[in-house]
C-alpha cells in the first residue's frame, strides 16, 4: 500500500499528487524539487510514488542511495516523470518501478499508471495537469476528452493554475487543492479558489501592460529584469509582445541572476542551450526543449543573452527537413 506521494508543487506536479491520492486515499501528500529530493526522501519509510521532480545532475547519487534504502527495506517506489535525464544517468541501470515520457505530463502519466485503482472521472484531474504543462494534445488526452465537454474542462483548468499560481511556496495550501481535486470536486465550487483565481488573473493584465513598458529585445531573445512578478509570466509575455523566438523573465538574488526561459519554436532546444551556455560562462540551469531555468552570475547575464541569441541564430539557419 502506497504510503508516501512525493510531488512537484506547479499545477502539473500537484494535479498528479491529486490523482495519486484518489488511487491511495490514506498516503501523505508532501512536495518538493530536483535539488531538494536527496535530502526529502530520507524521511520516508514505506511504498513511495514520486511525481513529476526531475532526476537531479548534482545530487542524482543522493537520491539513487535513498531509493536503494527504500527497496533494502522491503518496498517499492514508483517513479513518475517527464522531464529529460540529467547527462550522468542511465535509466537501464534504474531499478524501480519507472515510467518516464518527454512528451506526456506527470499528471496524464500518473493517471494512466494508477488506471486500474480509478474511475475516469479523475482522468480531469489529469488533463488540467497536462494542460498547466502545454501538454494535453496527446493521444491519451484526446481519448480521454470523449469522456467530457472540453469547453468546461477548459473553465476548470483556468480556475485552477490561476489559483496555483497564487500560492507561491504555500504548500499547505497546495496540499489542501490536492486533497480537494482527489475527493472529486470541482475548483469552480470552491468560492475561495475561484477568488483567488480571478485575483490573479486580474494582475495578470496589469503585469502584462508592465512588460509592454520594459522588456528588452536582443535579436531574437526579449526579456524583462526584476519585474516582481511570475519569471514563467514574464518570460511568455515578453515573448509573445514583441513577436521574439525565445522570452526570458529574469530576477536578481544577491550575486545571481534566476531566469525562466520560454520559447514556441519546435525548432529550438532551450533545454541544450542553456546547458551549452552555462557550461561556458558559468551557472547551472536545464529544463525542457521549449521551457527552461537558469541561474547565472550576475555580471554574466548580458553575455548569457547575448550567446543564447548566437545560438538562435544558428539553430534557425539550419535547413528543416521539407517532407
Ligand atoms: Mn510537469
Amino acid at each position: 500500500m502506497v504510503k508516501w506521494i512525493i510531488a512537484h508543487g506547479d499545477s502539473d506536479g500537484i494535479c498528479s499528487g491529486a490523482v495519486a491520492l484518489a488511487a491511495y486515499k490514506e498516503a501523505k501528500l508532501f512536495f518538493s524539487h530536483p535539488t531538494g529530493l536527496a535530502e526529502d526522501i530520507k524521511q520516508v519509510d514505506g511504498d513511495v510514488i514520486i511525481c513529476d521532480i526531475a532526476l537531479p545532475a548534482r545530487t542524482l547519487n543522493g537520491v539513487l542511495e535513498e531509493l536503494v534504502r527504500i527497496k533494502g527495506s522491503g518496498h517499492k517506489t514508483i517513479y513518475i516523470d517527464h522531464h529529460p535525464f540529467p547527462p550522468n544517468f542511465d535509466p537501464e541501470a534504474f531499478p524501480w518501478e519507472f515510467h518516464h515520457s518527454l512528451s506526456a505530463s506527470a499528471a496524464e502519466q500518473t493517471f494512466s499508471t494508477l488506471e486500474d485503482r480509478l474511475t475516469l472521472d479523475f482522468s480531469r484531474v489529469a488533463i488540467y495537469g497536462a494542460i498547466g504543462d502545454y501538454l494535453d494534445r496527446t493521444p491519451n488526452i484526446d481519448e480521454w476528452l470523449m469522456y467530457w465537454d472540453k469547453r468546461s474542462l477548459y473553465l476548470e483548468s483556468g480556475l485552477l493554475i490561476r489559483a496555483i499560481d497564487s500560492m507561491g511556496r504555500n504548500h499547505d495550501l497546495k496540499r489542501e487543492v490536492a486533497r480537494y481535486l482527489a475527493n472529486n470536486n470541482l475548483p469552480s465550487q470552491d468560492e475561495k479558489l475561484v477568488r483567488r483565481a480571478i485575483a490573479e488573473a486580474i494582475r495578470d493584465e496589469e503585469m502584462r501592460s508592465q512588460v509592454k513598458e520594459v522588456v528588452k529585445v536582443v535579436g531574437e531573445v526579449a526579456y524583462v529584469l526584476d519585474l516582481d512578478w511570475s519569471l514563467s509570466k514574464s518570460a511568455i509575455n515578453s515573448k509573445a509582445l514583441t513577436g521574439t523566438q525565445v522570452g526570458i523573465g529574469a530576477e536578481t538574488r544577491r550575486e545571481f541572476i534566476d531566469m525562466s526561459l520560454r520559447t514556441h519554436s519546435e525548432r529550438l532546444d532551450l533545454n541544450r542551450m542553456v546547458l551549452a551556455i552555462t557550461e561556458k560562462i558559468g551557472g547551472s540551469g536545464g529544463g525542457h526543449p521549449k521551457a527552461a531555468g537558469a541561474r547565472v552570475p550576475r555580471e554574466k547575464f548580458q553575455l548569457f543573452v547575448e550567446e543564447l541569441n548566437r545560438l538562435i541564430s544558428e539553430a534557425l539557419k539550419e535547413p528543416t527537413v521539407e517532407y
